[in-house]
């Protein structure tokens, strides 16, 4: 079967030829329902070469702590395992990716490289240098979205209303299920030395404060255990359950979805294919879908996502114009850390994000614009609210992030609202409000000082 062409961007054509092709996995860390290596599978039979998967690994990835590296690392072990059965071998590269891509394919005479998409700045750089240090042909495949990112839409989108009709009108051709892949193959003469991942682990120069969760396994094979999980147990309530923080009504999937560990063209699969309400089934697939393919459409075509000036004009123009506002309360980064604001609330979300590694999605929304009333400037909450996400987050460093942060202060992809002081017209978020959804005695009481929160 021919993988959609669509889904892969040829970055460099050339004719070195070579003895390897390289799938270089960065963002789809999984075997299973991977485009990026089912193409690279597909290259190295069209050249008849043998292929390698390698991953490069750094220890300085976007403020990540022991947490993610932890979750991450046992994923790629359990990679390296799969790939080995289908005598594939796995390499861990370590450092500078610009340095050491380019060595591993001079020493290998590897002739194609095979990257996956990513739109965040530091893989675009990456990416960028290591082009520029080899001369080898190089391909670049969307293996995260449904829709490939440049396929959904040439420019950035205003919002879920534009994209959702280019989404769905594209989706009959995406939404395809995977071939498996090749078992036969050449045989790798170069050296693919055994990875001892419990030193590998150890010698990161990571926060080491900032623990492992317990109560969500890594890997392939706990991702399709959770989803089997949430499609038997959490889906069909999900349209009322998803945005009540006090219930455990959504799905626990987006740390599998940062780490690239479960495709979320398998989840939509499976969702498509259970006994769930259509409803159900909409209201998942909006988020699934929709959402996130907009967040990779705003970090892929706006080079300032993760800062003020990626805000539409009107939102710079609001909150310029109320930046002297007069706020009741400020807090310094370590106090909001610390949870030690007058707002019980508030607090409780920090301790869930702190203690179990994933804040409830509808609290993220009300923390981050507690951020920016808290602080002295816009510019100050964004750096407070990405640096808290990027620690403690599970499934942080992520553009579902970076674009979630700048909705809720700065009205990406929202409109604007009612006039009101230090906000302007961003959409305002009250604890009045917040006491009118839910129990939020019930959330506050789950997320008390020292307790790791929902369990599953
Ligand atoms: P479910 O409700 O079960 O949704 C399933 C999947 O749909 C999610 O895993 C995710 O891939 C996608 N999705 C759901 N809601 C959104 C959304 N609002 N935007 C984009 N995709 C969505 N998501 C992250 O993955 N990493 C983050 O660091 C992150 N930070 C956020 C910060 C703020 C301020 C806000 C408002 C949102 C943030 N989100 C982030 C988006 C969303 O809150 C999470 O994706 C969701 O809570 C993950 O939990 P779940 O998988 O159980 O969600
Ligand atoms: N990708 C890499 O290629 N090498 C790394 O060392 C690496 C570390 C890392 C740590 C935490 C984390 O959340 C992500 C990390 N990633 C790394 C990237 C990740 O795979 C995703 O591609 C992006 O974070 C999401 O776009």
């Amino acid at each position: 079967m021919e993988i959609n062409p669509k889904r892969v961007r040829v970055l460099r054509e050339s004719d070195t030829g070579g003895k390897v092709v390289l799938y270089w996995m960065s963002r789809d860390q999984r075997v299973q329902d991977n485009w990026a290596l089912l193409f690279a599978d597909e290259v190295s039979r069209s050249h008849g070469v043998p292929l390698v998967v390698a991953f490069c690994l750094v220890d300085d990835f976007l403020g990540a702590t022991l947490r993610a590296y932890d979750f991450m690392l046992k994923g790629l072990e359990e990679v390296s395992q799969s790939l080995a059965r289908k005598g594939i071998p796995f390499i861990l590269l370590k450092g500078d990716p610009a340095a050491q891509l380019p060595r591993f394919i001079r020493a290998n005479d590897v002739g194609w490289l095979v990257t996956d998409f990513d739109p965040l700045r530091i893989k675009r750089k990456w990416k960028k240098e290591v082009a520029a240090a080899t001369a080898v042909t190089v391909y670049e495949v969307d293996a995260h979205n449904i829709v490939p990112c440049w396929v959904a839409s040439p420019k950035q989108e205003y919002g879920a209303y534009t994209i959702r009709p280019k989404i769905h009108r594209a989706l009959p051709d995406y939404l395809e299920i995977f071939p498996p892949i090749g078992r036969k193959r050449l045989a790798f003469k170069g050296r693919a030395a055994a990875v001892k991942w419990p030193a590998i682990l150890r010698g990161l120069r990571v926060d080491r404060e900032v623990k492992p969760v317990d109560w969500l396994g890594p890997g392939e094979k706990a991702a399709r255990r959770a989803l089997k999980r949430f499609l038997r147990a959490g889906l069909e309530h999900y349209p009322e359950r998803r945005n009540d923080p006090s219930l455990g009504g959504q799905s626990d999937l987006s740390p599998y979805l940062h780490f690239g560990q479960l495709s979320a063209q398998r989840v939509a699969i499976e969702v498509e294919l259970s006994d769930a309400p259509t409803a159900s089934k909409e209201a998942f697939l909006e988020e699934l879908i929709v959402r996130r393919e907009l967040s990779d459409n705003f970090c892929l075509y706006n080079p300032h996502y993760d800062g003020v000036r990626g805000f539409p004009g009107w939102a710079r123009k609001t909150l310029a114009e109320h930046r002297h506002d007069p706020r009741e309360y400020t807090y310094t980064l370590r106090q909001l850390e610390a949870a030690l604001t007058h707002d019980d609330l508030w607090n409780a979300a920090q301790r869930e994000m702190v203690n179990r590694g994933k804040m409830h999605g509808y609290m993220r929304m009300y923390w981050a614009k507690k951020i920016l009333e808290w602080t002295k400037s816009v510019r100050t909450a964004m750096k407070f609210a990405i640096g808290l996400n990027d620690k403690y987050e599970l499934d942080g460093r992520d553009p579902n992030g970076y674009t979630g942060i700048a909705w809720s202060m700065g009205g990406v992809h929202d409109r604007a609202w009612g006039e009101r002081p230090v906000f302007g017209k961003i959409r305002y978020m009250s604890y009045k409000g917040m006491r009118s959804k839910f129990n939020i005695e019930t959330y506050i009481a789950l997320n008390q000082p020292g307790i790791q929160g929902r369990r599953m």
